[in-house]
């Protein structure tokens, strides 16, 4: 891995067909091949008869054809992955833990990580209403560390056991494979209102949070409880955090229903671009600690997966940042096979009793024989960066080679002995554990209502509107007057107003009074706005600049240069694709600039902010319909959108509403009204233009 410093094995497999030593076609044996096009046949020269089944050329390629696909993933199915680098800022975790990768600062680990949507299968859209997988895989020097976590702090059950029950429910239904990439549908809601304890997580995943503007916008969460270790046998409790630094945001509902259809894959290209431009996504790394001995000063159980531990009680302390700064050369090898194991973990850290974390480590080995083999771990992928020894052995696709007679432990040459503990080995803490076989959970894991009121309350007006509107949205797409019966009374336990919208929006019988009080209970972090970064940033934004022939070039450019400098990704959009011409210039000439996409090519929802330049181009514009219905859209979406001169009042004349203040078109100042940002006079100066900031996350 060049850019981290550190090798992965992948370096010794990759295959670079630009530069291979050869360039000849081979079959899988390394036989060169002189025609892969026709198979062999028999034939008198005119008339071509059969094909010959002895063809060993085609049959190899077929046949391996035939079986490229394996299981995809039974959740997660649908993901992408970057490689990059993690680091920690100091030596301060020390107090914690001895795992050298959270305290050594002179360490660059280099990770993959996976990111995914959990309900729709592999071809599924990316931007559908859901929550998102967030795993990484650390390739520390002792051993590999992999952190299974999502974007969303909490889970849906307490309990492993009911894994497979909540999947079944929230996949499409069993007699019509319907819905796909979506929760929209009786058995989710039947599931998760009979199964109380989903509550915390179901507010989340309808809030924005369930549909994300960007992987490089999302906070990840370990989500369960794991546990750290000093040297000297203290043992601490432990959530891990990771904050991305670009802020937290999300699409609106409507964007992410359109860009579904208009761009299926765009998660997966923002990631992507983002790296090929050097916009490096990043994080912040935090962890929250509880020492052992306060594991019950809480009135949560702090084992309980559906809780966060509020940051009121147990601040995050940030120790460090990972970074992504390469994209996979391949997608299968890398980020279909990559496989993650929540018991994957190393010396200095270690699991708690959380139930869902003891059946996660249990469930993941397992999947992975059933989609990759026994022998997962040797895929390079998934490669550890240390050196394996031991004495497993054989199995479906074993591809390492270890000499010698001895396959067992303990042998008389002494070759890979364990290490004890204090050499480094992996050092289970020596807990006491005392009690009585049950099917029990704990006494705290019963409540289920606070936190998700505490999220409820939390939530800005905005946000709230948006939850509302979104459980409005799924319980109107299940036609069992059951299931939301059922499900507003869960709401009435959160909050009263709550229950009484959506009740009333889906036809379900409106509550007359709380199933409890509302606490009144906040926390700042629970709210997307507590991220805004400190400096707003157009970094890998996308703007589209709405021009068609006689556009004010010298405007044009001065505002391109000031979104270009700020590092704003800029798409000309125009009547078509190729040459628009600005005013002025004779169209033989050829001194046009070039459009990237055409009106019809490239919807307002795909960006995060619209420009309309200034110029005669205005008239032509406002003739053509989609433009029209492109400026109210991005309009109606909070999109920041910059006018100048003419297009003011082509945006006056089509965003027509009370409230919304434009610039008067003899004025120099920069006027910004409802994330509308207007220039008015015409022959503007570009010092005016230099001014000029457009802010993300004005929706
Ligand atoms: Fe899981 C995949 C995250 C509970 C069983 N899970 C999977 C992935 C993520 C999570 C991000 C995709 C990994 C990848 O990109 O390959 N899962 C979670 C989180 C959970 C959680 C944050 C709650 C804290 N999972 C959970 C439980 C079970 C599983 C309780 C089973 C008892 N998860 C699986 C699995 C998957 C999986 C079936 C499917 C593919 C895979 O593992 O590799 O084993």
């Amino acid at each position: 891995m060049a850019s981290t410093g550190a090798p992965t094995p992948l370096q010794t497999t990759l295959i670079d067909p630009t530069h291979a030593s050869a360039n000849y076609l081979t079959s899988d044996q390394g036989v060169k091949v002189s025609d892969t096009d026709n198979w062999l046949k028999l034939s008198d020269g005119t008339q071509v008869g059969p094909l010959i089944l002895e063809d060993q050329v085609a049959r190899e390629k077929v046949m391996h054809f035939d079986h490229e696909r394996i299981p995809e993933r039974v959740v997660h199915a649908r993901g992408t992955g970057a490689y990059g680098y993690f680091k920690v800022h100091d030596h301060r975790a020390s107090k914690y833990t001895y795992a050298p990768v959270l305290t050594d600062p002179s360490r660059k680990t280099p990770v993959f990580v996976r990111f995914s949507t959990v309900q729709g299968s592999r071809g599924s859209a990316d931007t559908v209403r859901d929550v998102r997988g967030f795993a990484t895989k650390f390739y520390t020097q002792e051993g590999n560390w992999d952190l299974v976590g999502n974007d969303i702090p909490v889970f849906f059950i307490q309990e492993s056991i009911k894994f497979p029950d909540f999947v079944h429910a929230v996949k499409p239904e069993p007699h019509n494979e319907v819905p796909q990439g979506q929760s929209a549908h009786n058995n989710f809601w039947d599931f998760v209102g009979l199964q109380p304890e989903s509550a915390h997580m179901v507010m989340w995943v309808m809030s924005d949070r369930g549909i994300p503007r960007s992987f490089r916008m999302m906070q990840g969460f370990g989500v369960n409880t794991y546990t750290l270790h000093t040297l000297s046998g203290e043992q601490f409790f432990v959530k891990f955090h990771w904050i991305p630094e670009l802020g937290v945001y999300s699409l609106f509902w409507d964007e992410a229903l359109k860009i579904s259809g208009q761009d299926p894959d765009f998660h997966r290209k923002d990631l992507y671009e983002a790296i090929e431009n050097g916009a490096l996504p990043k994080w912040k790394f935090c962890i929250q600690v509880i020492p052992a001995s306060k594991e019950h000063d809480f009135d949560f159980d702090i084992l309980d997966a559906t809780k966060i531990w509020p940051e009121e009680l147990v601040p995050l302390e940030e120790i460090g940042e990972m970074v992504l700064d390469r994209k996979p050369e391949e997608f299968f090898p890398e980020v279909e096979q990559v496989a993650f194991c929540t018991a994957n973990v190393i010396p200095g850290i270690g699991f708690s009793d959380d139930p869902l974390l003891q059946g996660r480590n249990f469930s993941y080995f397992d999947t992975q024989l059933s989609r990759l083999g026994v022998n997962w771990q040797e895929l390079p992928v998934n490669r550890p960066v240390c050196p394996v020894l031991n004495h497993q052995r054989d199995g479906q696709m074993r591809h390492r080679i270890t000499s010698g007679t001895i396959n067992y432990w303990p042998n008389r040459k002494e070759i890979f002995p364990p290490v004890p503990p204090k050499g480094g080995g992996y050092f289970s803490y020596p807990a006491k554990v005392e009690g009585t076989k049950q099917r029990i959970r704990g006494g705290k894991f019963q409540e289920h209502y606070n936190q998700p009121q505490l999220f409820y309350n939390s939530l800005a007006p905005f946000e709230k509107k948006h939850l509302v509107d979104a459980i409005s949205f799924e319980l109107d797409h299940c036609d069992d007057p059951v299931v939301y019966q059922t499900y507003t009374k869960v709401l009435k336990y959160i909050d009263f107003e709550l229950a009484k919208k959506v009740a009333a929006n889906v036809g379900s019988t409106i509550p007359d009074k709380p199933g409890r009080e509302n606490l009144g209970k906040t926390s700042k972090p629970l709210s997307q706005l507590y991220y805004e970064p400190k400096e707003p940033t157009v970094v890998e934004r996308r703007v589209a600049v709405l021009v068609a022939d006689g556009f004010n070039l010298e405007e044009f450019k001065a505002v391109h240069n000031a979104l270009s400098s700020a590092k704003a990704k800029i798409f000309i959009i125009g009547p078509h694709r190729g040459e628009v011409y600005p005013s002025g210039v004779d169209y033989t000439d050829g001194k046009g600039i070039r459009a990237d996409h055409h009106f019809e090519g490239q919807r307002s929802t795909l960006f995060d902010a619209v420009y309309i330049p200034s110029g005669y181009h205005v008239a032509e514009l406002a003739k053509n319909g989609r433009v029209v219905q492109y400026v109210r859209e991005a309009f109606g979406h909070c999109k920041a959108i910059g006018a100048v001169g003419h297009a003011i009042a082509f945006l006056r004349d089509i965003v027509d509403l009370p409230g919304v203040e434009f610039q008067h078109e003899d004025s120099k100042e920069v006027k910004t009204s409802y994330g509308v940002v207007t220039i008015g006079k015409y022959e503007v100066e570009t010092t005016a233009i230099d001014t000029l900031q457009i802010k993300p996350g004005s929706k």
